[in-house]
């Protein structure tokens, strides 16, 4: 198949790109290739989440835009410290969708200021490769493929945003639920141990499956571990089923 499975020490030293490379030295001190999605609505429970998983983790994905009380000085600032204490990157899933100009404004400016915090930031890549040249600080993980049911990304679109994704020195990966080229990192959302679905299209698999088939690099899980009674005991849960399912798959 077009993507074989590769140890983080070998992609290691394949990638060029300096955040690609703190990710996977987070992942091989930690055993994790773990991404907590914190899809929750107040800065205090943000911060609260982040201060349980983060030693779990090696990236937590945020969805700045939702909390409703976000105020950079008391959400950004206690959140930077978090992840710098327990070493992970912060990952702000913007999925950016529009001209060049307009997300070079939207990454920069507005209340969340994304590029002075963001180590990656997520972008569709529908506004071509031009479009992907104005997200400068951060690594840029491209949405190649959705989880959602009935999504548009079918083989053809995927096949035309992945090619966008490799050329482009600042894409250090890809959002799919199928493989992709071995010289992007892919990261897969739609993971839960416990579930199938959620009643609202989102489509799920098991930890086993992302490694084992698609031979995906990083798990993004978000209801899985915040909606837990204990989101520490969860993180940690899949943390090791992960790490499980990565070293059963070399
Ligand atoms: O195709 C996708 C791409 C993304 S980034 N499907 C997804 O579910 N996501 C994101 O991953 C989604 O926006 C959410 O933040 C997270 C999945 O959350 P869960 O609660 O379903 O695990």
């Amino acid at each position: 198949e077009k993507r074989t499975r590769k140890s983080y020490e070998e992609k290691n030293k394949e990638t060029q790109h300096h955040i690609s490379q703190k990710l996977i030295n987070i992942a091989i001190a930690k055993k994790s290739n773990l991404i907590a999605s914190a899809d929750v609505l107040t800065t205090s429970e943000l911060l609260s989440l982040a201060e349980k998983v983060g030693p779990n983790i090696v990236a937590l994905k945020t969805h700045i835009d939702i909390i409703t009380d976000f105020d950079y000085e008391k959400t950004i600032v206690p959140l930077l410290e978090i992840a710098k204490r327990h070493d992970f990157l912060l990952m702000e899933d913007r999925k950016f969708a529009d001209i060049g100009n307009t997300q070079e404004l939207q990454y920069s400016y507005g209340i969340y200021r994304i590029s002075s915090w963001a180590d990656l930031v997520t972008s569709q890549v529908i506004g071509g490769y031009a479009a992907m040249e104005y997200f400068l600080n951060s690594g840029i993980v491209a949405i190649l493929g959705m989880s959602s049911k009935g999504t548009l990304t079918d083989n053809h679109y995927r096949n035309e945003a992945e090619k966008i994704a490799i050329e482009h020195p600042n894409i250090i990966g890809g959002v799919c639920q199928n493989e992709i080229s071995d010289s992007l990192l892919l990261f897969t959302p739609g993971v839960n141990l416990a579930t199938a679905g959620d009643g609202k299209g989102q489509q799920y698999n098991t930890p086993e499956h992302v490694f084992k088939n698609l031979h995906s690099d990083f798990i993004i899980v978000g209801r899985g571990i915040y909606k837990a009674d204990d989101a520490e005991k969860a993180s940690l849960e899949y943390k090791i089923a992960g790490w499980n399912a990565y070293l059963a798959s070399l």
